[in-house]
This record gives structure tokens, C-alpha cells and sequence, in this order.
């Protein structure tokens, strides 16, 4: 007599979860200096007559119209009242180390993608924790019960519905998005909510009157072809939300890359250093969250012509500390960008080397005691604020973070985040 047919697994719930904190470094100043709770917070630079842009906007800051990236003096015309301070990257850092451990408490299988956000696969963990909806409610709770901050959840089938589903209710939100309901649930939203759609895909799609993505995926393929070459075909997949990229674990990356395009392309030579700064922080924070060294260093660099060039180095020995990278990386970009106005900058590790001992071990080791060690003397000889490294350049304004683009060998399976619609949109 046959079996029984056993569920197969697509027959169970969605069980990708995509976590995003809200007002991320807005929130952790909120959470620490109590009489900010409530009133529009600004992080970013030195206040409303820097020069530098805003790294995170409290939602009391958003409702007068202030959004990342924007000049502080933008931010300070259309919000009088707001309270500015400035990036406390060491203090972030922390923070997002502690959220990522309680997200890997429900899977191994977390994929930070900067330093607020994550993609986790629960399938596998649902028999311990519950379905993939139970879990994105056990990890809301975590972070708020223990780190005192919200986060925004999406649980989709995929990684890119995932992503757009965390974004649709923030702040606090949880968004489900049920097992084939996936191109149901993304047509009637905007199609900029999707990955590589950016301005200039939105250009040439005047003509066809697409405004949402549904009116995208209705669109017959061979259009999008024809408008917008091979991006086409893949971009009427997204719009159905299809998407087969697995969240990687890290385990299987080749390399880990930063990129930075800058909201006016610059040729200031510090404002270049710093961003350098930035993205060799991201990419050595990565290396050793996943316990990774890597022996070759690439830099890119895109000037206001679009002209592309990169340049790498190998290593004498692999490396993840952050001094080393961007040291490399500035005497890799300096005759790149000697003259030049730049419009995107990359910083990218490859070739790993020995892993590093992870868990529970890491917090004692030689090398973070060593860490910890060099910023307290930094503290101590030139007071607290210099905790942000940007500021030992000496710079008025700390270069916020940015958002991580993802590592190459995950943005080629992926698609790429809504800040790095560049490349999807260049020709
Ligand atoms: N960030 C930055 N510069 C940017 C964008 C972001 O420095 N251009 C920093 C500050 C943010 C953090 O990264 O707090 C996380 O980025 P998000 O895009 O997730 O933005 P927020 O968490 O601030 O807000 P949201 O609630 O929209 O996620
Ligand atoms: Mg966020």
C-alpha cells in the first residue's frame, strides 16, 4: 500500500525573515537619554550648520520631511526644534553585535546586510521555535525586552518580498506574506520599493505608464527586454516576486565589499578619506563578524564620467582590522582619484585566509581585548568623542555609516538593496 503523501516542504509557511531596526542610530540615543523620547533627533555630523549629511532621523525628525542623507542644513531649515548629535560608531557597532547574537539564537543561518539589518532562513529551526511568523514575534520581543529598541520584521518566501514586506509598516511593523500570495502582495505597491529600480530604469518605462509593480509584471517580457536588455528579464521575475537567492550564512563568500555613492559626487580629499574610513570599517567589521581574514584588498573608484576603475593588492598576511584595510585602500584610490570628481566609492576584501575561533570565546580573545584596549586609550587621551574613528582624521564631521551594499558573490545571486540601484540602472 503506498504511504501517505508526506507535506512537502513548500507546503509549510514562509521561512525567510528580513529584521530591520528602526531609526537605528536615532533609536539607541532615544533609548540611552530618555529626555530625547519623544522629540525629533537628528544623527548626524555637528549640528544644523555642518556641512555633512544626516545619517538617521527619528520618526518625530521624519514627520517635518528629514531623511537620511540629506544635508544637515536641510534637516536643521525644516525641523527648528530637532535635537542634533553626532554619529557614535563605536556605541552602533555595539548595539548591532547584540542584535545579531539574539538573531542567531533562532538559526545559524543569518546574513547581516549592514549594520541594522539581516536576512535569517528559519526553516529548520521552526520544530524549536515555531513557524516563521512565531519566530518574528519571539525576535521583535528579544530586541525590545532586552535592547530596549524596535525592529521591523517582513516574512516572505523569498529574500526580496522578505525585504520589501519589513519596510511596508515600519516603524514596529511585522508583515507576513503567505506562501504564493507573493506577486498578489508586491502589485499594488510603488515600483521604486523594488531592488534595481532606479531612476533611470523608471525613465525608460515612461512611455508604458508602469507606476506599480503589478502594472511591471504585466508588462510582456520581451518589452523589458527590448527597454532595458538582460535587466529586463530578471526584473519581471522580481516583479512577480521570484526570487531564488538562499540567505547566505557567509560561509560560502568570496569576497566582502563595500560601496558609497556620494549624493554629489566630490573631489574633497577628506571627505574622500573618510568615506574610505567607512567602508574599511564596514568591510573589517564583517570579516571578523564572520571570522574571516582576507589577504587581498580592492579598491573601486567611479568618477563623474562613469568611468569605472578598481585596483587591488595582496597582502603580506591576511588581515580583518580595519587600520590595515583602509591603509591599504587609500594608497590604492590615491592615484585613482588624485584630480578627479568621484561619484562612487568601493572598498572590497578577498582571498580569506585562516578563520578565526567564533562564539562565545570571541569576546575574550587576544585581538578584541587588544581592540577594546587601543579605544579606551584613544578615550582617555582625547576624551570621549573620539570613540567615532572618523573624528582621529581630524574632521569635524564623522562620515555616517553606510548602508552596506551586499558582498559581491551575495549581490549577484540577490539583486541589490534600493541604495544600490546604480549599477542595476547604469547600461
Ligand atoms: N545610515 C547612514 N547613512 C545613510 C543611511 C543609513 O549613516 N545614508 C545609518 C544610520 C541608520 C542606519 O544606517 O540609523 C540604518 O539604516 P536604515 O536605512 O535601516 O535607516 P534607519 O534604521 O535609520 O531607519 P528605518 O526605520 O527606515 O530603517
Ligand atoms: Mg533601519
Amino acid at each position: 500500500m503506498p504511504e501517505p503523501a508526506m507535506p512537502t516542504s513548500e507546503a509549510r509557511g514562509p521561512t525567510i525573515l528580513h529584521v530591520d531596526l528602526d531609526a537605528f542610530f536615532a533609536a539607541v540615543e532615544q533609548r540611552d537619554r530618555p529626555e530625547l523620547r519623544g522629540r525629533p533627533v537628528i544623527v548626524g555630523g555637528g549640528g544644523p550648520n555642518d556641512r555633512g549629511v544626516v545619517s538617521a532621523a527619528s520618526y518625530e525628525a521624519r514627520a517635518f520631511g528629514v531623511r537620511s542623507a540629506m544635508p544637515l542644513r536641510t534637516a536643521g531649515a525644516l525641523c527648528r526644534g530637532a535635537v542634533f548629535l553626532p554619529v557614535d560608531g563605536a556605541k552602533y557597532g555595539r548595539v548591532s553585535r547584540q542584535v545579531m547574537a539574539i538573531l542567531r539564537r533562532f538559526t545559524p543561518r543569518v546574513e547581516q546586510v549592514s549594520i541594522d539589518e539581516a536576512f535569517l532562513d528559519v526553516a529548520g529551526s521552526e520544530g524549536l521555535f515555531g513557524d516563521g511568523p512565531t519566530i518574528a514575534a519571539a525576535i521583535k520581543h528579544a530586541i525590545r525586552d532586552e535592547l530596549g529598541l524596535t525592529a521591523s520584521v517582513g516574512v516572505a518566501s523569498t529574500k526580496l518580498v522578505a525585504k520589501v514586506a519589513s519596510e511596508l509598516r515600519k516603524p514596529d511593523g511585522l508583515v507576513v506574506v503567505p506562501l504564493g500570495n507573493e506577486a498578489a502582495f508586491l502589485a499594488p505597491l510603488p515600483i521604486a520599493r523594488l531592488w534595481g529600480v532606479g531612476p533611470q530604469t523608471r525613465q525608460r518605462l515612461t512611455d508604458y505608464h508602469v507606476r506599480t509593480i503589478g502594472d511591471l509584471a504585466a508588462l510582456a517580457p520581451d518589452v523589458l527586454v527590448r527597454r532595458l536588455g538582460a535587466q529586463g528579464r530578471e526584473l519581471t521575475a522580481r516583479a512577480q516576486g521570484i526570487d531564488t537567492s538562499p540567505v547566505s550564512d557567509g560561509q560560502d563568500a568570496k569576497s566582502v565589499s563595500h560601496e558609497h555613492t556620494f549624493a554629489v559626487d566630490t573631489h574633497d580629499g577628506d571627505e574622500i578619506e573618510r568615506s574610505l574610513l567607512a567602508l574599511s570599517e564596514g568591510v573589517s567589521g564583517r570579516l571578523r563578524a564572520s571570522g574571516l581574514k582576507a589577504a587581498t584588498i580592492t579598491v573601486k573608484v567611479r568618477d563623474a564620467a562613469f568611468e569605472t576603475r578598481t585596483r587591488q593588492r595582496t597582502l603580506d598576511e591576511p588581515t580583518d582590522m580595519t587600520e590595515v584595510i583602509w591603509r591599504t585602500a587609500l594608497e590604492l584610490a590615491r592615484p585613482q582619484t588624485r584630480g578627479r570628481t568621484i561619484r562612487l566609492l568601493g572598498v572590497g576584501a578577498s582571498n580569506f585566509g585562516e578563520r578565526t575561533q567564533l562564539g562565545l570565546f570571541a569576546e575574550g580573545d587576544d585581538r578584541r581585548r587588544r581592540v577594546v584596549e587601543a579605544a579606551d586609550a584613544v578615550r582617555s587621551r582625547f576624551g570621549p568623542r573620539a570613540i567615532t574613528r572618523a573624528r582621529l582624521l581630524g574632521s569635524r564631521v564623522a562620515e555616517p555609516f553606510e548602508k552596506d551594499p551586499m558582498t559581491a558573490p551575495e549581490a549577484r545571486r540577490v539583486g541589490r538593496g534600493r541604495r544600490q540601484s546604480e549599477a542595476d540602472d547604469s547600461p
